[in-house]
């Protein structure tokens, strides 16, 4: 089963990737972000409190968004796999989701980080807010601050993954095609060296 946790601040070309990848590899999208905007769309309770964090740009309660995605993976039991778009987003999650793969027999394959440099990231939101709707995208001050979660709270899960030797960061500036193609290319290389895969024992992937 391929499991891959796409990371990176926001803005950084998460959910367009992932877009790309469900396609390409069969997955389901497992995005917190477009999970939470459903809540808010349904006007459900959970969706009133997520909302005003988000539009603050904070990081919604980790029970929630681990509620959430314990629920997702229980509804999707034929699945191939997933791709996890926007989580986890703290340690916490990191290690809930974590004992989620195991009650479903599974694992985290690897994670994938799309390094953008802060100036690009404010002027694509900026870009999005001015179509998306989203409250978090079109103000300059709140698009910072969501930078900054992500720098103090977010950015350490890297280091979660790269203890499991399962960390790989790619840059995220360029074509959306070229992207694709390497982050292609390091899921490759992961499946092939993959335990399950017999060719693993003279594959080796290059971080
Ligand atoms: P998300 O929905 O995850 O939003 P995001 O981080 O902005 O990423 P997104 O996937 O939408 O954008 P992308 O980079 O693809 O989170 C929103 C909020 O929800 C959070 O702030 C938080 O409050 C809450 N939340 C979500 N998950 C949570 C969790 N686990 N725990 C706690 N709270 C949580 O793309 C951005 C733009 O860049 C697009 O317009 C795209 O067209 C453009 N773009 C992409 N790649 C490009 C490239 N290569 N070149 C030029 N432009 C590019």
């Amino acid at each position: 089963m391929l499991n891959i946790v796409l990371f990176g601040p926001p803005g950084a070309g998460k959910g367009t990737q992932s877009q790309k990848l469900i396609t390409h590899y069969n997955l389901v999208h497992l995005s917190t972000g477009d999970l939470l905007r459903a809540q808010i769309a349904q006007g459900t309770e959970l969706g009133l409190t997520a909302k005003k964090l988000m539009d603050e740009g904070l990081l919604v309660p980790d029970e929630v968004v681990i509620g959430m995605i314990g629920s997702s993976l229980k509804t999707n039991p034929q699945a191939g796999g997933f791709i996890f778009d926007g989580f986890p987003r703290t340690v916490a999650q990191a290690e809930s989701l974590d004992r989620l793969m195991a009650e479903h027999q599974t694992n985290i394959s690897c994670m994938i980080a799309l390094e953008v440099a802060e100036e690009e990231l404010v002027t694509r939101l900026l870009e999005r807010g001015k179509t998306s709707g989203r409250p978090d995208d079109q103000d300059e001050t709140k698009i910072r601050r969501r930078v900054t979660v992500y720098n103090t709270e977010t950015a350490q899960v890297a280091g979660y993954y790269a203890a499991q030797q399962k960390f790989h960061a790619l840059n995220g500036i360029g074509p959306i095609d070229s992207i694709f193609t390497e982050i292609c290319g390091l899921i490759d290389q992961h499946q092939a060296a993959a335990p399950e895969n017999p060719a693993a024992a003279t594959s080796e992937v290059k971080a």
